[in-house]
């Protein structure tokens, strides 16, 4: 993070001098570049709160802490900055903890600072310390996916833990760090100056030139290589690099939920998503490959096809070469030739000059073939984006959405269709502007995050596509839009229940038992629209599909939040791909 100007509460401070921890700390905190944090307030964090409120980092409150951690990690994917969120103890750190995950399992950058019981406390059971089997021992909630959790035992240690949190968030393979600080540590006295060492530059990993010759000469010998694209691109901003190594040696490129957006949509190499919600060119050729490059890619169960070698990935007999971020996930679900540990970008610029002094085999009718595949697959839903079907299909929503948010607009999705259906069906050209939860696949995301994307470009359309399911999860981001002036766009595809798991359901065992929203037997749906206006927003009810479009185009213009609502048919999105858990449901008494 950049170094900016001395903090507006800054004041001078001799050595010996002491100042209280909570206005030092926030000083640090604007000095390391911190503009934004997200939170929610609670008697352990108010000493930090009378500091941020003195300083310019900008508080956005919440009223839930699920959705203040989304919002940070929707900050962070927009920003490329950490995002940061303060949450008091207990039920604050429990309640974002589904939030916390949610961005450890996608790999995003977070430092969170939790206030805790007075450390004189340890042991006597205060209120609201988390203490049934283990005292003091809150922190430890965290610990399966944040990178380090620490818990602050002396006021001296405030500093370090501070700066290390910032630099393990953000080095190597990115994710959440806990900053745990009983409420006593926040007032208590620290020598002026304490917070004095920042995080470290680092200068990042790249690959030695013997390994890109060996990449390089392996793929451009290989008769049917496939570049496979994950988050890690993204994250890395490394889409230049990844088209310019796909060009030079004329590489079809298929990637994950997260690698979405890696090539242009219109690109000729571009095969599509892989695996259960995939396309079927893209499974074909990466299941028919000989060689895969996976860059910055887990090889997770939905885009593998559940790892089943009918469906996607078949290795072996395909070779594998794997670069990634994180040694941990090489080589987990697959035999893998060569596994290197590279900072992403770097190694896709070496292996791209490196790819354009080599020659490569005849790729054939390679362009052709992924033209025609993709074109085959397509016409299953083409003309569905015009239909004027009411309840709406899923497809005229995206072809309408499509049309009214520019190229660089954030389209923010849950988990559903919206996910499913844009990362399958829905044309991203600019690199980052899909933004959605993968690893944990939260529901509730969606409408959350879209707060700290406008927040991270408050110039660019942000647009969250959601589920009812997943819009009702917390419709509290209404009230914290207005609140915080972001005038973002929740678009709410309403099919009056959790449809993709009552499709589910019905599928297997013929009906959606527990799947609906109902009330006396009868589809119940809520006025979504109505509960934006009555917080001082604007609320959209579609009642014809030819209105979607224009109440899209009046929201992004429109400098006050907006829900617009549209009733839905609930279809499934085609599967292309396989997921294990289809074999698993039995049908009985
Ligand atoms: C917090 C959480 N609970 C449950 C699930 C399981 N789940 C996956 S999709 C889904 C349904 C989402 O419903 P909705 O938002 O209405 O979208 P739709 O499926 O109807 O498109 C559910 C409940 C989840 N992913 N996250």
């Amino acid at each position: 993070m950049s170094t900016v100007a001395p903090a507006s509460v800054e004041r001078t401070a001799s050595k010996t001098e002491t100042r209280i921890a909570a206005y030092q700390m926030t000083e640090y905190l604007e000095r390391i570049g911190v503009e934004v944090i997200f939170g929610l307030c609670g008697h352990t964090i108010i000493a930090l709160l009378d500091a941020l409120g003195r300083s310019r980092i900008r508080f956005i409150s919440t009223r839930h802490e699920q959705v203040a951690a989304h919002a940070a990690d929707g900050y962070a994917r927009a920003s490329g900055k950490p995002g940061v969120l303060l949450t008091h103890l207990g039920p604050g750190l429990t309640n974002a903890c589904t939030g916390v995950a949610n961005a450890a399992l996608d790999s995003i950058p977070m430092v969170v600072i939790a206030g805790d019981v007075p450390s004189h406390y340890y042991g006597r059971h205060p209120h609201q310390e988390v203490n049934l089997h283990q005292d003091a021992d809150q922190f430890q909630i965290y610990r399966p996916f944040c990178k380090r959790v620490y818990r602050v035992d002396r006021a001296d240690d405030l500093p370090r833990i501070l700066e290390r949190a910032f630099h393990l968030a953000q080095t190597g393979r990115p994710g959440p760090v806990l900053v745990d600080v009983p409420m006593d540590i926040f007032s208590a006295d620290l020598p002026g100056h304490s917070f004095q060492k920042t995080p470290a530059e680092i200068a990042r990993p790249t690959l030695d030139n013997e390994t890109v010759e060996r990449v390089v000469a392996a793929l451009a010998n290989a008769e049917r290589p496939v570049l496979y694209a994950g988050g890690g691109v993204l994250s890395a901003r490394a889409t230049t690099e990844l088209a310019a190594l796909a060009e030079a040696l004329e590489l079809p490129v298929a990637h994950t939920l997260m690698g979405k957006g890696c090539l242009r949509e219109d690109h000729p190499l571009l095969l599509g998503q892989s695996g259960f919600w995939g396309t079927p060119i893209s499974n074909e050729k990466c299941r028919t490959a000989d060689l895969i490059l996976a860059v910055g890619t887990r090889l997770a169960e939905a885009n593998s096809s559940s790892w089943d070698p009918r469906f996607t990935f078949s290795i072996p007999p395909t070779r594998l070469m794997h670069i990634d971020a994180d040694a941990a996930e090489i080589g987990r679900n697959y035999q893998t030739e060569l596994g290197v540990v590279a900072d992403v970008k770097l190694a896709l610029a070496a292996l791209a000059a490196a790819a354009r002094r080599t020659t490569h085999r005849s790729r054939g009718r390679l362009r052709d073939e992924i033209s025609a595949g993709r074109q085959a697959f397509a016409a299953n839903w083409d003309h569905q984006w015009s239909s004027n079907q009411f309840p709406m299909r899923p497809e005229r929503i995206l072809s309408e959405l499509r049309k009214a948010v520019p190229d660089d607009g954030f389209i923010v999705t849950d988990v559903g269709w919206n996910k499913n259906g844009v990362s399958q069906q829905f044309p991203i050209t600019v690199p980052g502007t899909f933004i959605t939860p993968s690893g944990l696949a939260t529901m509730g995301f969606g409408p959350a995050a879209v707060l700290g994307v406008k927040m991270a470009q408050p110039h660019r359309a942000a647009v969250s596509l959601i589920g009812d399911g997943g819009f009702s999860a917390n419709p509290s981001v209404i009230a914290t839009a207005m609140e915080a002036e972001l005038p973002v766009v929740w678009l709410v595809m309403d099919n009056a229940g959790f449809g993709t798991i009552a499709g589910l359901e019905s599928m297997h065992y013929g009906w959606d038992f527990g799947c609906m929203f109902e009330r006396c037997g009868q589809p119940y749906r809520v006025d979504y629209a109505a509960m934006a206006r009555a917080c001082g927003a604007n609320g959209v009810m579609i009642e014809s599909a030819d209105q979607l479009g224009p109440a899209l185009r009046d929201a992004l213009a429109s400098t006050l939040p907006t829900v617009i609502q549209a009733p839905m048919e609930n279809v499934p999105t085609p599967t292309p791909g396989h997921w294990n858990i289809n074999d698993i449901y039995r049908k009985g008494h």
